[in-house]
């Protein structure tokens, strides 16, 4: 960070609140939810909006579909996971000039919408299943091609010379095609720019997507000043399981950003596909209008909290923030009066997780860590077909304090 000027981004008035942050993080537990943060890098988007990042470009989830060779399918879900990274992880900095602190969703919350483009419809269903430790779940699915992905994630942060972030939870991506399953796991990252103001994303380590047809794909990722590399560099390889040590066994490779540009080559070094992140257009999501959204529908819930993070109005924040936090206190206390457990529309916690457990074994020291997560999650299509509106359970009075 050397030669950055301190602060240089944050407005003149928020300077003090600035340092007190950077100050107060040397004591941070981990828990990102409980961070404060100055008003001025308040987002206005809450977490369960993030799972939305997985398919804005629904023709590329779906690609694999239509390729009958498993090895080239991987290499497919491969190039798919990669167009995702720009979305879930530098959107803001380019949306906003900077990675802000995102809205941390309360139990129940959903965040619910679907894309309409040449690859059908795709869907969404993202649920906070948990408030502490803070876990988001989500489901997309298109039906016309057959493809399912399901997930959750944690964060368990720490802090250090910035702040490191370690991802906790997995994705599978199923295609009803060819009944396989390809398990994704999350890269490690960390907050530049803490400093200056303007913090930004870099991812670090490595992830690994494993087919149930015998591939395994090890991402991994880098950034400027890491061995001298530019930034948002990745570097991968796919090889069947069991093979990660073995050069020889590397069937396809790919390098480049995951901001910019990135190649796919076979062992060849024929390039086999290419993708230039700038010149990709994205399907905008289509979520219902706030007036006809259920009171757990995260839009619809944040909206006055959102419209006074847009004005500066911190108190407003405050107050309407306490609002949601006491009427989540109230439904706690209560569901504790009558033993009962919060009823998730879309997901259950489950035992196991079979595609998880059989595939897990190629990824070295990964697990489950259910702990981690409140237990382990998945998109229950039961509940989801009696999912419609109203979602919400809550009482009158509740509900009154969030209109
Ligand atoms: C760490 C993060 C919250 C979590 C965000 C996650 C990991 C959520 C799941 C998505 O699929 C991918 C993703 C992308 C970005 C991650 C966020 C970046 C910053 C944010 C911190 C809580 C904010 C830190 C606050 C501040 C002021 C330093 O920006």
């Amino acid at each position: 960070m050397g030669g950055e000027q301190e602060g240089a981004a944050v407005p003149q008035s928020s300077k003090g609140s600035w340092s007190s942050f950077l100050k107060q993080m040397s004591s941070f537990n981990g828990d990102l939810s409980t961070m404060t943060a100055p008003a001025f890098i308040l987002s206005t988007t809450s977490l369960t909006e993030f799972s939305a990042y997985w398919a804005e470009m629904p023709r590329h989830l779906v690609a694999p579909v239509t390729e009958a060779n498993a090895e080239k399918r991987m290499v497919l879900v491969l190039k798919w996971f990669l167009s995702t990274l720009k979305q879930q992880y530098a959107s803001r900095n380019e949306k906003l000039g900077s990675e802000k602190k995102p809205l941390n969703p309360f139990l129940g919350e959903l965040f619910l919408g679907k894309w309409e483009d040449d690859a059908g419809t795709t869907q969404l269903a993202s649920e906070q299943v948990s408030h502490h430790p803070p876990v988001t779940a989500y489901s997309i699915w298109n039906n016309k091609h057959g493809v399912r992905l399901q997930g959750y994630n944690a964060q368990k942060a720490s802090f250090g010379r910035t702040i490191n972030v370690r991802q906790v939870g997995h994705a599978i991506l199923h295609i009803d095609e060819y009944d396989e399953d390809y398990l994704i796991t999350l890269p490690g990252l960390h907050i530049e720019g803490l400093i200056t103001g303007s913090p930004f994303v870099e991812l670090n380590g490595s992830s690994y997507i494993v087919s149930s047809t015998g591939y395994t794909a090890k991402i991994d990722y880098s950034g400027r000043g890491w061995l001298s590399g530019a930034k948002n560099s990745l570097s991968a390889t796919i090889f069947p399981h069991g093979k990660e040590k073995s050069k020889s066994d590397v069937l396809y490779t790919a390098e480049g950003s995951w901001t910019n540009d990135f190649t796919i080559k076979d062992a060849k070094k024929n390039t086999v596909e290419s993708y230039s992140a700038k010149k990709e257009s994205k399907t905008p999501l289509k979520v219902a209008d706030i007036k006809d959204q259920d009171p757990l529908e995260s839009r619809r819930a944040w909206q006055k909290v959102a419209a006074a993070i847009e004005k500066g109005d911190l108190n407003t924040t405050s107050s309407e923030k306490s609002v949601i936090e006491e009427s989540q206190r109230a439904l706690r206390k209560k569901e504790a009066a009558e033993g009962k457990e919060w009823e998730r529309r879309f997901f259950s916690r489950v035992k196991s997780s079979a595609p998880f457990e059989k595939l897990v074994k190629e990824v070295p020291g990964g697990s489950l860590e259910a702990n981690q997560t409140d237990g382990i999650w998945v998109f229950d299509g039961e509940k989801a077909k009696e999912a419609k509106p109203p979602f919400s359970k809550l009482s009158e009075e509740i509900k009154d304090g969030w209109k």
